[in-house]
């Protein structure tokens, strides 16, 4: 049988974000449909309410709260730019979650 490589840009999540979450591990097609859910302005990077809106999503997937998840993403923010990176995130996601 031949097996056809496929590029499917768009496909929706396989996963849920709470199965994401407990695998300490995600996928490059994962996290750009992770970043493209709450990137309202669609720069590619989540800031502000964007960050909030994030952060109260995977906080009850944790146990915590919102404004902890917002003080633990402050400080996955590894360069000078106040707006998280798609890199950030999933530092966030696979190392400190
Ligand atoms: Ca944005």
């Amino acid at each position: 049988m031949l097996f056809r490589h496929s590029h499917v840009t768009e496909a929706p999540l396989a996963r849920t974000l709470a199965e994401i979450v407990q695998s300490n591990h995600l996928t490059q097609d994962e996290l750009d449909a992770l970043v493209r859910r709450f990137d309202e302005n669609g720069d590619g990077q989540l800031e502000g309410d964007e960050v909030r809106k994030f952060a109260q999503a995977v906080a009850p997937l944790v146990g915590s709260t919102m404004d902890d998840l917002v003080t633990i993403l402050d400080f996955y923010q590894s360069d000078d730019d106040p707006a998280l990176s798609p890199d950030e995130i999933r530092d966030f996601l696979e190392i400190q979650i």
